[in-house]
């Protein structure tokens, strides 16, 4: 790799404790600044982290082929960074609970709505999403990890439900796969809360499964090391149970956010044009983000009062497309007053990424 220039926020670490270290990777076109924060961490270091990066081809059948379909890689920052720490028995790093992976770039743009996701691999195995929070400017994304090795930021175009449900899927798995070394009155109680959030996501409770999620990291977080295993270690002769489990619910938390769908017209929240009122086909005949059906600013002054009105009447009895169609069903008629009259003295939306 070129032009590595390191800007460690806590050098060398062999006292236990929080801390964070961050490099930046320069790649002919591309850079990245790659930070790892841990909650408790002992020997930490940039050559006992183990960081890298490089360049890979975007249309690699290799990677693609471990990513889920509809997962691509964008062509604007194909690069893959590796966290691999040196196996050191007796000096090499060792964390408790959860890694948390960012990676900032200013090659790719932040946009509400982004599908930009953080991906992660373990051991040549199959990709998953990790991100749990994502930011404005350029594009920085977080994820945590109980465990390291590769990490991609990719475009996930599949569906947020699918999304959710694989991500439930996976931490149920994780549960039953650690179930014996997890102690069975813990075990129990994040069983509960698992099954109350699943259940809220069956019933399309979104506030409801993000609670159940919170409760269950917050069991997790309060349980002890007696009760869960909560240390990696480069030797990977333990399993971090606290740290794969947590990542997991974790990241499950970020998505039921993009599964929102608060009109239940099938659009999601995060590309509704009209969050509020169910309007499946989204038409908008002006093109201004607005749906018809949320926009009776005619006159695109912000306000919806009597000088829409006019246009409204005007334009009563028309059909084809129009602004005035707020039904969209193809004619202006008294069902589209109606529409007005009940947005008068609002104005247009609200509607996903518009004030
Ligand atoms: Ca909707
Ligand atoms: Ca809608
Ligand atoms: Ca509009
Ligand atoms: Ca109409």
């Amino acid at each position: 790799m070129l032009g590595v220039c390191v800007a460690a926020s806590a050098g060398e670490k062999s006292v236990r404790g929080p801390a964070s270290l961050t490099q930046n990777f320069v790649l002919g076109l591309n850079s990245v600044d790659v930070t790892v924060s841990f909650e408790s961490v002992q020997n930490l270091s940039l050559v006992n982290l183990g960081l890298s990066a490089l360049i890979i081809n975007p249309l690699d059948p290799l990677l693609l082929s471990r990513l889920p379909a509809s997962v691509t890689i964008p062509s604007a920052f194909p690069v893959l960074v590796h966290i691999d720490p040196l196996p050191l028995p007796l000096v090499g790093l060792e964390f408790t609970g959860v890694a948390s992976v960012i990676l900032y770039t200013t090659d790719l743009h932040y946009t509400p709505g982004t599908r930009l996701r953080l991906f992660s691999a373990h051991n040549g195995g199959p990709f998953v999403d990790i991100t749990e929070e994502t930011s404005a400017g350029s594009y920085r994304v977080r994820g945590s990890q109980g465990e390291f090795s590769e990490f991609m930021i990719v475009t996930d175009d599949r569906d947020p439900a699918t999304i959710v449900n694989t991500k439930f899927s996976r931490l149920s798995s994780l549960m039953t796969t650690h179930q014996s070394a997890i102690d069975p009155t813990l075990f129990a109680t994040l069983s509960g809360h698992y099954n109350d959030a699943h259940a809220d996501w069956l019933a399309q409770d979104i506030d409801g499964a993000k609670a159940g999620i919170q409760a269950f990291l917050a069991a997790a977080l309060a349980s002890g090391p007696a009760e869960m295993a909560d240390v990696w270690r480069s030797t990977e002769d333990v399993t971090d149970i606290d740290g794969l489990l947590r990542s997991a619910a974790g990241t499950l938390h970020f998505s039921l956010e993009d599964a929102r769908d608060t009109d239940l017209d099938g659009v999601y929240d995060f590309s509704d044009n009209c969050t509020l009122v169910i309007n499946p086909t989204q038409c908008d005949t002006d093109g201004d983000g607005y749906g018809n059906h949320c926009d009776a600013d005619l006159d695109d002054n912000g306000t919806i009062n009597t000088f829409d009105l006019t246009p409204l009447r005007a334009a009563m009895g028309s059909t084809g497309s129009n602004d005035a169609d707020l039904d969209c069903n193809g004619i202006v008629n008294s069902f589209d007053l109606a529409i007005m009259r009940d947005a008068f003295g609002g104005g247009p939306g609200p509607a996903a990424n518009l004030p």
